[in-house]
């Protein structure tokens, strides 16, 4: 039996949207993130040390990081269902785009997070307007230009064909979800960038991504 443990408003959410648009049969056990750290609870550290979700156990097998996961899900259970065909360029692709989502996209989305925090945060008065003014020329001299330049490069590659990797859903789409839900939400995505917008307004729509936000929880992103 495949079990995922899911953190709430967690990368987790594109696990439990992938084993329901695979029809995969799976259990979820529920973490709660700490209120004022976000952080995931000290439980999930003995499923894997680092205490991260998403993290899936199968029979024998521990797996984490999403990219990870949903290679392995939709290779063995999946039986190659939302794989590129083997040797395509489309495979490439994907393959491409997995690691894209977490490796390039991620982490300009972060660092915005934590800068906003830092700028909002609490601090004796004699040293907040220089916190503030520290954390505002981060983000606009750095974190903002490079969101624009990932954003406008989507935008440009989801003009081919409306999905990332080739003419139908495939893991790429999953995985890229979570950085365009989190650049919606935080990192300055609107609907004057339509092509993200309508992958963002198509997933959404789909039977599967429902079902796994009703079984995940309420959804808001952080990091
Ligand atoms: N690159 C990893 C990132 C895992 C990760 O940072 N997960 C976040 C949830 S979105 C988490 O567990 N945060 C809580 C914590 O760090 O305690 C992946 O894609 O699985």
């Amino acid at each position: 039996m495949i079990t995922v443990h899911h953190l709430n408003n967690s990368r987790s959410q594109r696990v439990l949207w992938l084993l329901e648009e695979l029809e995969l049969t799976y259990e979820i056990v529920h973490y709660q993130r700490n209120a004022a750290t976000m952080l995931a609870p000290q439980a999930l550290r003995a499923v894997h040390p680092l205490g991260k979700s998403p993290v899936i156990t199968d029979g024998e097998l521990t797996l984490a990081e999403t990219g990870a996961i949903v290679e392995y899900l939709a290779k063995h259970p999946g039986g190659g269902r939302l794989l590129p065909a083997p040797g395509t360029p489309e495979q490439l692709r994907c393959t491409y785009w997995v690691h894209y989502a977490e490796g390039s996209a991620m982490p300009p989305l972060l660092l915005k997070l934590v800068f906003d925090r830092i700028e909002k945060q609490p601090a004796p008065f004699f040293v907040r307007p220089i916190v503030r003014m520290i954390a505002s020329r981060v983000k606009s001299g750095f974190i903002e230009p490079q969101l624009k330049l990932h954003l406008d490069y989507l935008e440009g590659e989801l003009a081919k064909s409306g999905w990332f990797a080739g003419p139908d859903l495939s893991i790429a789409d999953i995985m890229m979800s979570f950085p365009l839900e989190a650049a919606a939400s935080r990192g300055g995505l609107d609907a004057g960038r339509p092509n993200l917008w309508r992958f963002l307004e198509t997933i959404h729509a789909r039977p599967a991504y429902r079902r796994a936000l009703a079984k995940g929880g309420p959804y808001e992103i952080f990091s």
